[in-house]
């Protein structure tokens, strides 16, 4: 890879080879977050579809019918890309598009446009709860060797529920029961609880990007504030990476960035 085209320090990719994740400060300028706030809010308040409702995922806390109340809150404002221009010029521009490649090792990479992919919302009163898992659960590729790239369009705390994760999981290889169907991690179990143990919460501001490992155990607890937290998440994978024939994944080709 040449050196001076980097985005991203030694030390940076170091730290994301061993923790499966890395935040980079203000990667993003505020115009731009402005602009992407907006536009998002923009369709939320339009309902603009493809939208998926907090009813459509049932995590915990979420409404139990789309009658019920809360029923019409959404989760995630799908297909960003073909949404609005300014999604994809931050995911398919510098400093995102160099930031991957360097974190692929300058590899070929494209832009999954099967899951992610979308502006991930959660909204005070009728937000839910993610539990433990890995993102390989939404993809069906050769090697669960992909990178999402998570833009905070507002402040993320513990409050608003910001992701937590566990330094290191993309290393662990699991015995498939200790998960349950919808391939969350068990709780239950105590091999679980001393990794659970581990977790540590990533708290963001606007404008900050977090890049995160497909293999990267994460949850997230509820917003328990009174305003909407919004942020755009993009996936990747390097081209040689495959989507098995037939699945999701190979349905919604990546685009080559
Ligand atoms: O914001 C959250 O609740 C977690 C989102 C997440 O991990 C996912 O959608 O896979």
């Amino acid at each position: 890879m040449n050196e001076a085209l980097r985005q991203l320090s030694e030390l940076d990719m170091a730290g994301f080879r061993r923790d499966g994740y890395l935040v980079i400060p203000g990667m993003i300028d505020q115009a731009t977050i402005t602009s992407l706030r907006q536009t998002a809010e923009t369709h939320l308040a339009a309902k603009l579809a493809p939208i998926e409702y907090e009813v459509d995922v049932q995590y915990p806390g979420a409404p139990l019918s789309a009658d019920a109340e809360g029923g019409q809150t959404p989760r995630r404002l799908l297909h960003a890309l073909t949404r609005d221009a300014v999604f994809g010029e931050v995911a398919t521009r510098d400093p995102i598009r160099q930031a991957v490649v360097d974190l692929f090792s300058g590899t070929d990479v494209e832009l999954s446009q099967c899951h992610h992919n979308c502006v991930m919302t959660k909204h005070p009163g009728y937000s839910s709860a993610t539990l433990w898992h890995q993102d390989n659960r939404y993809w069906s590729f050769d090697q669960q060797n992909l990178i999402s790239v998570w833009v905070a369009l507002g402040d993320e705390t513990l409050s608003n529920g910001c992701l937590r994760v566990i330094p290191g999981s993309h290393q662990l290889d699991l015995e498939p029961g200790r998960f349950d169907a919808a391939l969350f991690l068990r709780t239950d179990l105590a091999e679980n609880k001393s990794l659970l143990a581990q977790a540590r919460p990533v708290p963001l501001n606007a404008g900050d990007v977090l890049f995160f490992h497909s293999r990267l155990f994460h949850a997230a607890g509820r917003n328990l504030t009174a305003k909407t937290k919004l942020s755009v998440v993009f996936t990747y994978h390097e081209t040689t990476n495959r989507p098995i024939e037939n699945t999701r994944s190979a349905r919604f080709p990546g685009i080559r960035i």
